[in-house]
């Protein structure tokens, strides 16, 4: 039997990446997002590259009985699980707290920090009664080190972080894997979405370096997810070379 991976926010970006770089080696794909042709497109695509099999499921990490609903009402074949990859997320708008859109923030902490937790809720126990499984958390160079107007972005991938962490712990009983990845800066929608799409304020953020991929993030994804059964990565801090931390960069 194939294995199985569950990527959240499959629709783009890096967990776009992870998906199809998990379909080229031989797992069956649980594919999540907002956007249905988004789930749509990379579905035939992974059916015309690979022989892997997908499900599409379309809900907002944000509504508990959305996430919920859909989660439980994966076919049970398909609930063997081996690789959960929490991927879905964003960063909304670049200020100072004292100058900060209250939206943005609850956007932030409801799809980062609550979004991933009910998503997790719903699976490990599926993991639990299956006896193996490996959560996989995206977390962020910004889960690592605050950077000016990052504040509320930070303050999540700093609880993705925590999460991670207490997850491990949580489930050690149950040989569970749990490990954070956390990239610096990859090109992806993230910036677009960030500066709600004015596309080129986003575009500037990736001018005078070479960013990271998608590609890049899910191949360390990839990595952690596929080592013996007594290796556990715990986390990946995955940055481009051209970027020492979150506020120094090398641009030409
Ligand atoms: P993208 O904007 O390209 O992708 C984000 C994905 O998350 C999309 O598939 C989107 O799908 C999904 N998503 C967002 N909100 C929701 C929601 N409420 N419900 C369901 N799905 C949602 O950005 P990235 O690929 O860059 O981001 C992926 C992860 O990587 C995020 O957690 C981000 O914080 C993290 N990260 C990104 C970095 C970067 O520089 N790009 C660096 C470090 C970490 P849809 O819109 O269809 O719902
Ligand atoms: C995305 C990387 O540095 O823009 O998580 O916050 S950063």
């Amino acid at each position: 039997m194939k294995k199985i991976a569950l990527i959240t926010g499959a629709t783009s970006g890096i967990g776009k990446a992870t998906a199809l770089k998990f379909a080229e080696n031989n797992y069956d794909i649980i594919i999540t997002g907002r956007r249905t042709e988004k789930l749509e497109e990379l579905a035939s695509e992974i059916e015309k590259t690979s022989n892997s099999k997908v499900l599409q499921l379309c809900f907002d990490v944000r509504n508990k009985q959305e996430v919920e609903d859909s989660l439980q009402s994966i076919p049970e074949n398909w609930k063997k699980i081996n690789v959960l990859v929490n991927n879905a997320g964003l960063a909304v708008g670049l200020n100072t707290i004292q100058e900060g859109e209250v939206d943005d923030w609850e956007r932030m902490i409801d799809t980062n920090v609550k979004g991933l937790l009910y998503v997790s809720r719903t699976i490990l126990p599926m993991m639990i009664e299956n006896g193996f499984g490996h959560v996989i958390n995206i977390g962020s160079i910004a889960g690592k080190e605050a950077y000016a107007n990052g504040n509320v972005y930070c303050a999540t991938k700093f609880a993705v972080d925590a999460l991670t962490k207490t997850m491990r712990i949580d489930v050690l009983k149950h040989g569970i894997k749990v490990t954070a990845i956390h990239p610096g800066a990859v090109e992806t929608e993230f910036s677009l979405v960030r500066f709600k799409g004015n596309a080129e304020i986003a575009k500037n953020v990736y001018n005078g370096f070479t960013p990271l991929k998608g590609e890049d993030v899910a191949d360390a994804v990839f990595y952690a997810a596929n080592l013996p059964l007594h290796v556990n990565i715990n986390e990946i801090v995955i940055m481009p070379t051209a970027q020492a931390s979150t506020g120094y960069f090398h641009k030409v």
